[in-house]
């Protein structure tokens, strides 16, 4: 079945169904389709089922809940089968104990595959004649189907991995995609939060209701533990040490001998990996996985931090990467019912309830999980010591990260060889209005031309901002250039400007709420390179970034592609962002702009020393630094220094900082750029320029950018 039936609204909700249904018994199938009739007989472990057995399973799920009871004059293929393949529904009888499927050599592959295609027949009828009330069973069963199609894949694997041939179940298998850039632990406030499922898409019951919980403030990385770092674990002696372990964990990990993840094999003094595709050299970039509950804990108590609890990661999930696809990742929830949860009436109403005690929750979904499988809401579960599935972790802490310590920031800026501290600093109340009057003044030219250049081709940009859309700002100030954008795209229905200076967007925010009415503003403080949540208004649509004034300029070229990587996350697959762009010019031009004849960028400059001694109580004595602007044309940027003009010494909080004569503060680099360099930064973050605006002299430009 290779109909787009998902792309196709004129088809009536039954066919719609019969394609749904062929689609995933297709795929069970070939799954299956590697594998030798002897591989499908074989039960390698007691947790582990023979294919053939999920064969057979997925088959009477479909006649035991859907067929026999709704499908008038259905004929059971055969009646042992409902002995053979039930897997634990005390509700219909008794079964062949799980632990002895391996033993059914009988009935043979060919009567199995029989089976299906004898349900698939009579499901198609059933489906002729789809009396709506069944959706849900309909749906449960193709979910249910699924959930077998992953355990075929995680038992074959296990099967193999005893096999000493270590055969490929499939050479060519894709393995989970590698974990491409270092962690950052994002901040949460926590408070009374939401979880769970509500809605009408499909969700198993276990999910709901959905329902109001309390967070502490938490940490969570955005990203998963890897291989790298557990070898890590492993050399600083990690499964020797039992302080790092629960009392359990240390009892199984001593019992069995366990010293690395289930499917690592050593080679030497490198590590093999059992994979689908065979053995492979361990992928240090790679998500560990298949580790057990006690693993994960253990190694988060090595690495200073603890396991997320469920709750914790489904309120963080839209900000995660790696949130599925890669590997499950385990909480630190046991399995347990939502306030409210009942399981459903009859033999169905024993699919998740009555496992809810004894098992730890893991989120997410892995590279074995179907695709379209899982949800943000979706709990699958484990005992602790299991680790044939594809399990692996994220690392949270407790508490908020600290941000923006202007003291510890100073500190340490101050303490450093060459001294230095961060732009982001200028904008207190008075460095945002000096930063107002330098857009004035005439050696200032980025504003103006940028202006001008907006002016030109928003029409241009605005084709590309979908209806209702929400634009969030970076760094908006007076949001000036905000009203050039939302003037062309009235289809902007939100707006969220992000920036640290309250009183620049306070004052800004209120003026525009007079303007338009009709917008809906959801601001944040804060600082932008930080991990922040966006407001539930923005999130829910489609985002448009929006970074004027070069202001991307002022990170360095690092610092600009982790921004842009992280905005791709917070800004979704259907993004657009809107980069504002200084070009490298005549070192005159640049100069003059950070050092306008009026003085106002100098005192926006000193500004920044004046706000220590307010804020910090710091004795600088602002007469003994001059402001100094300069082409550093090794880096492609301005500079700008506050210059000691004597040897002297400054005090701030009891610590004595001494400056020699002409030694300086860095206080900020302005990069400026060429088309071909922006666009490899914002390449190597995961975007492409879809469009590039130039002014003419002074030459400014306008990037627009769409995921890659
Ligand atoms: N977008 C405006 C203003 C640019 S000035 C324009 O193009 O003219 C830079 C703005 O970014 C200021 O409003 C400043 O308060 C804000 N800002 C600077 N560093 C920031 C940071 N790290 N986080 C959030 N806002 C920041
Ligand atoms: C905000 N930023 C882009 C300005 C710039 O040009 O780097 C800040 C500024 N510094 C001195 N003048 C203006």
């Amino acid at each position: 079945m290779n109909a787009p039936y998902d792309d196709a609204p004129h088809w009536d909700a039954r066919t719609q169904a019969a394609a749904r249904y062929a689609a995933v018994r297709a795929r069970t199938l070939a799954l299956a389709a590697p594998l030798s009739a002897e591989d499908q007989v074989v039960q390698s472990m007691p947790d582990a089922s023979p294919t053939k057995w999920h064969l057979g399973h997925g088959s009477w799920f479909f006649e035991t809940f859907l067929l026999i009871p709704h499908l008038a004059g259905y004929c059971p293929f055969d009646s042992d089968f409902a002995y053979l393949f039930n897997s634990y529904y005390e509700a219909m009888g008794t079964r062949q104990p799980r632990t002895e499927r391996g033993l059914l050599t009988r009935p043979r592959l060919e009567a199995v595959m029989a089976y299906r295609a004898h349900v698939d027949v009579a499901m198609a009828d059933l489906l002729q004649d789809f009396p709506p009330a069944l959706d849900g069973l309909f749906d449960l069963g193709l979910a249910h189907e699924e959930q077998h199609q992953e355990l075929i894949l995680m038992d074959i694997l296990h099967l193999f991995s005893v096999s000493p041939l270590a055969p490929a179940y499939d050479p060519a298998h894709r393995e989970p995609p590698k974990v491409e850039s270092a962690a950052k632990m994002l901040a949460f406030e926590g408070g009374v939060v939401e979880i769970g499922h509500a809605g009408s898409g499909f969700a198993f019951d276990n999910e709901g209701p959905r329902h109001k919980t309390y967070l502490e403030p938490f940490q969570l990385s955005d990203s998963l533990v890897t291989n790298a770092e557990w070898l890590d674990f492993i050399a600083t002696d990690g499964y020797r040490q039992p302080r790092w372990w629960l009392s359990e964990g240390w009892a199984v990990v001593t019992a069995q001998g366990w010293d690395a993840p289930f499917y690592w094999r050593k080679n030497g003094d490198d590590w093999l990996e059992m994979t689908l595709a065979g053995l492979r050299s361990l992928d240090p970039a790679a998500p560990v996985r298949h580790i057990s509950y006690y693993e994960a804990d253990a190694f988060a108590a090595w690495a200073g931090a603890r396991l997320p609890s469920e709750a914790e990661w489904e309120h963080a999930e839209p900000q995660l990467r790696e949130a599925s696809g890669a590997v499950w990742q385990w909480t630190r929830s046991s399995y347990s019912s939502y306030p409210r949860f009942s399981p459903g009436p009859g033999a169905v109403g024993e699919y998740n309830g009555k496992f809810m005690v004894g098992q730890m929750v893991l989120r997410g979904g892995a590279g074995f999980t179907s695709a379209g499988h899982t949800r943000p809401t979706y709990r699958n579960f484990f005992h602790p010591h299991q680790r044939w599935m594809q399990s692996g972790l994220r690392l949270a802490k407790d508490g908020v990260a600290e941000q923006n310590d202007l003291a510890r920031d100073v500190a340490a800026g101050l303490s450093a060889k060459l001294k230095a501290l961060s732009p982001k600093y200028f904008y207190d109340a008075e460095g945002s209005r000096l930063f107002e009057a330098i857009c004035e003044q005439p050696e200032y030219y980025p504003t103006r031309t940028e202006m001008a250049l907006l002016e030109r081709v928003r029409p241009l940009i605005a084709a590309e901002i979908p209806d209702n859309a929400a634009l969030v700002e970076f760094g908006s100030g007076a949001g000036v250039k905000t009203r050039q954008l939302l003037d062309a795209a009235p289809q902007i229905a939100v707006y969220s400007p992000i920036d640290i200076s309250p009183d620049a967007m306070e004052a800004a925010n209120a003026a525009l709420a007079a303007d338009y009415p009709r917008l809906t503003i959801a601001p944040m403080v804060g600082d932008f390179t930080q991990p922040m949540r966006l407001p539930p208004a923005a999130q829910e649509r489609c985002r448009i970034g929006f970074f004027p004034g070069s202001t991307i300029g002022n990170f360095t070229p690092e610092m600009a592609t982790a921004f842009l990587a992280n905005c791709l996350v917070m800004l979704g697959p259907k993004a657009r962002f809107i980069v504002g762009l200084d070009l490298a010019k005549d070192p005159a031009i640049l100069e003059a702009a950070y050092d306008d004849a009026a003085g106002v960028t100098a005192a926006f400059n000193k500004n920044l020393l004046h706000r220590l001694n307010r804020e910090l109580g710091a004795d600088f004595d602002l007469a003994a630094f001059d402001h100094k602007a300069l082409w550093n044309a090794a880096e492609g940027r301005v500079e700008m220094h506050l210059v000691s003009r004597r040897d002297q010494t400054v005090r701030i909080k009891g610590t004595t900082y001494p400056f020699a004569a002409s030694e300086t503060i860095h206080t900020e680099n302005a990069y400026k750029f060429t088309p071909e360099r922006f666009a490899a930064i914002a390449q190597a973050a995961g975007w492409r320029v879809i469009q590039s605006h130039q002014s003419h002299d002074p030459a400014f430009a306008i990037s627009v950018l769409a995921p890659a």
